[in-house]
């Protein structure tokens, strides 16, 4: 799906909007002062960064809740300029990196991969699933909602009408879930949306995890694969720095697999790292989760334990 030489266009995306705690923002700027770029460019892309996209901001008086929804024209907008971009960088045959942030930016990076890939299936990584509706959230907090605006699930807001509801609930799979609300619950069942919890992690290893959820959205291992992969999917031993963390989550090598093994589909073509707060915890905590952002990205562009991609042969001759 990519053209030559193959290109990582990064979307840096210093916005928080999507909840409450402030320092979210500077997850993208950490990430880049900590290298990636560097990192990506020595496993042998071509990156291009031109710099973090500026969200205009918005006084809270000019942007009351609507119904239940907080900061909507906020998260609107920067959304909306975020599938613009992350359209434009697919369009071109580049890989766009969206790095958060919090997680209703992904609104708008899956809108912009959808645009050009309209058959492209969603592989989400998270301990949350982000599903509800304007009327089934409890908080308001729209990190928790962006994928029932993808599907077009719930009333219509006017303000969210230019994201289109282009994604199949048949295209969308979860990983690493265990902190899903009762009304979420029943969203999945309705919509026969398929997850697999931290149970099923436990039950099948996430070899097969990964196996089975590739198999229900990508059997040929043929459409586009867009990765939106919340840190506070990890344990929070591994992203201590996250708003919202919950016990019990995959380890380091659980979520570098998931990475590694959608790199190696060869159907990736856009990834979303998000929900990194460097303001939560103390240094080394955020070291920590910087680090495995970086690492993280890293696996999902090709990096390997043993040789890189480009010895794939060498390194399937081992085994
Ligand atoms: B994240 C929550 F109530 N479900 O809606 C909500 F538990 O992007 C959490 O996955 C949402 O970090 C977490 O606010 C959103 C809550
Ligand atoms: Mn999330
Ligand atoms: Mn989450
Ligand atoms: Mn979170």
């Amino acid at each position: 799906f990519l053209s030559d030489p193959k290109t990582v266009a990064i979307v840096g995306c210093p916005f928080g909007g999507g909840q409450p705690k402030p320092g979210v923002d500077k997850g993208p700027i950490r990430l880049v002062n900590a290298k990636l770029p560097e990192q990506l460019k020595g496993l042998g892309w071509k990156v291009e960064f031109n710099g973090h996209h500026p969200f205009e901001e918005i006084d809270a008086q000019s942007d009351p809740p609507i119904g239940l929804l907080k900061n909507p024209r906020y998260v609107s907008r920067a959304c909306k300029a975020v599938s613009d971009v992350v359209g434009a960088h697919a369009k071109n045959g580049q890989l766009p990196l969206m790095l958060g942030g919090d997680h209703s930016l992904a609104m708008g990076s899956v809108s912009g991969t959808l645009k050009q890939y309209p058959d492209a299936c969603v592989i989400w990584v998270d301990a949350h699933a982000d599903i509800h509706t304007v009327d089934t959230t409890d908080t308001g907090n729209i990190h928790g909602m962006p994928l029932s605006f993808l599907l077009g699930l719930g009333p219509k807001v006017s303000e969210f009408s230019w994201v289109k509801p282009l994604l199949n609930p048949s295209r969308l799979v979860y990983i690493g879930l265990r902190s899903v609300d009762t009304s979420e619950k029943r969203i999945l069942k309705e919509n026969g949306i398929r997850a697999f919890s931290m149970h099923e992690v436990d039950k099948y290893g996430i070899g097969g995890v990964v196996d089975m959820a590739l198999d229900h959205v990508n059997p040929k291992r043929d459409l586009p694969i867009h990765l939106s992969f919340d840190v506070d999917a990890l344990d929070p031993w591994y992203a201590p720095s996250t708003g919202t963390p919950v016990a019990g989550g995959l380890s380091s090598r659980e979520g570098h697999y998931i990475c590694e093994a959608i790199y190696q589909t060869g159907c990736l073509v856009a990834l979303d790292i998000v929900e990194i707060n460097p303001s939560l915890g103390d240094v080394r905590s955020v070291e920590k989760t910087l680090a495995v952002g970086c690492s993280l990205t890293r696996a999902a562009l090709g990096e390997r334990l043993l040789f890189t991609d480009t010895n794939e042969k060498s390194a399937s001759t081992l085994t």
